[in-house]
């Protein structure tokens, strides 16, 4: 097992993995740029080293300077948290050749997962159900309308490079195809460096449901079970959670069972999420794998009783899984809702600010993950999430009235948050029937 484990991140995420090396008796060495200097939270770190000012390009994501914290640190494994350089394969690939262990898939797999259209390839070939669409890339018009026709319109131009939401545009008709088709190519070029891309039929309104994996590095891959991540705003989920309602006990099963041939097929080790989308009739689709722990982790962690992070830990370490697929049962019902510093009532505007008072909610059920406190300052130089209030009960209306509760008794005073709206979709009729789909928030507040 690692003595010293070095955090590539910050905030709730460094925190959490902080508290795991801790009650595995590992040693952690933190990083900080110049806008996190001080933070509470690096003091449960056992060391932390500056890597830079304030800009994530400038610090938390310059690989050389995360290297040398690992090298000054003396640690043996580096955990990248979410964001930041998680999926970075060449970081994975700079790490291995550093003789540091990346906790998480082999650099390998990052790239190949990484490739959206690789992985659909992939998928097709472990017989894990895709939206109908292109057999490949594809790289001019004729063959674009060729299979627009055959699939139907709307369709999706997905970018081979891009990924949770980002170089998505929707096709309604030839001439929309014909111009959408070339702009997707110059927008994917100039954001991914990488202008390949493929087609998809647009499944209109679906759901967003995810499968959590843990691989070993001796070939056992388990499932702890669906999150079902629908109710977000432009890509940024805003509520989770496990299982998934409206999910029938069949396409469960089916869904968790692609999800562990995927991850097979696609050697890949450590966490991971298998991310579908399902239409209203039902059906599932495969999206793509999110080669990284997810904020919405704790999700799963209720409902299974097991410890994410620490399981990462231990399968880096070379640790065969401690527990079978049978082992992995799924208990109650858990949710989570994010707590950003945003304003709900200003388009979700970023509300960075010092936190002059906060009142943490507790009893039977409630977890609060979160690296702020009285007095600590949001920056605006970082995402605007500043906790996760998750709450596990016996049933999921039981975790409604829960959460409700909680957010009743959380108190962030000094910066607006989400918690209003939270309050207010908590209490909406389509979300405590379970029927809602990708477009719910921005349907009902727009
Ligand atoms: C789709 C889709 C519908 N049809 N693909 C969004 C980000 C990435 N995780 C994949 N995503 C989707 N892919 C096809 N063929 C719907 C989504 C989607 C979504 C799309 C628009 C607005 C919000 C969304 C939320 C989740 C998934």
């Amino acid at each position: 097992m690692f003595q010293r484990i070095l955090v590539a991140n910050r905030g709730e995420i460094a925190l959490r993995v902080f508290r795991a090396c801790r009650e595995l008796g590992i040693e952690t060495v933190g990083i900080f740029s110049e806008a996190d200097r001080g933070a509470a939270y690096l003091e449960l770190a056992d060391e932390a080293y500056c890597v830079g000012p304030p800009k994530v390009c400038d610090s938390y994501l310059k690989i050389d300077r995360v290297i040398s914290a690992a090298e000054i640190g003396n640690v043996q494994a580096i955990h990248p948290g979410y964001g930041f350089l998680a999926e970075n394969a060449h970081f994975a690939e700079v790490c291995r050749s550093c003789n540091i262990e990346f906790i998480g898939p082999s650099h390998e797999a990052m790239a190949l997962v990484g490739d959206k259209n690789a992985a659909r390839q992939m998928a097709r070939q472990a017989d894990v159900p895709a939206v109908p669409g292109s057999d490949g890339l594809v790289s001019n018009e004729t063959e674009a309308l060729r299979i627009a026709h055959e699939i139907g319109f709307p369709v999706l131009i997905k970018a081979a490079a891009g990924g949770g939401g980002r170089g998505m545009r929707v096709a309604l008709n030839d001439l929309a195809l014909k111009s959408s088709l070339q702009q997707a190519q110059a927008e994917a070029g100039a954001a991914f460096g990488n202008s390949e891309i493929y087609l998809e039929k647009y499944i209109e309104h679906p759901r967003h449901v995810e499968v959590q994996i843990l691989a070993d590095l001796d070939g056992n891959v388990v499932h702890l079970w669906e999150r079902d991540c629908t109710v977000q705003r432009r890509h940024q989920k805003l509520i989770e959670e496990s299982p998934a309602p409206q999910l029938d006990g069949q396409t469960r099963a089916a869904m968790c069972e692609a999800a562990v041939r995927l991850v097979n097929a696609a050697n890949y080790t450590n966490a991971g999420t298998v991310e579908f989308i399902v239409d209203r009739q039902g059906r599932f689709y495969f999206i793509e794998l999110n080669a990284r722990i997810q904020v919405e982790h704790p999700v799963t962690e209720m409902v299974t009783g097991i410890d994410l992070i620490k399981a990462q830990i231990r399968v880096a370490a070379g640790e065969p899984l401690p527990f079978g697929q049978e082992g992995i049962q799924s208990r109650g019902a858990a949710i989570e809702c994010r707590i950003n510093a945003e304003d709900p009532t200003k388009h979700f505007r970023p509300c960075p600010g010092t936190i002059q008072r906060l009142i943490v909610p507790g009893g039977f059920g409630v977890r609060f993950d979160s690296h702020v406190h009285a007095g600590y300052t949001v920056s605006p130089h970082y995402d605007s999430m500043i906790g996760k209030l998750i709450v596990h009960q016996p049933t999921r209306q039981e975790a409604i009235d829960c959460m409700q509760r909680a957010l009743g008794e959380l108190r962030v005073e000094g910066v607006r948050t989400t918690i209003p709206l939270l309050k207010e979709v908590l209490a909406h009729s389509a979300f405590n029937e379970g029927l809602v789909d990708t477009t719910f928030i921005e349907r009902t507040w727009p």
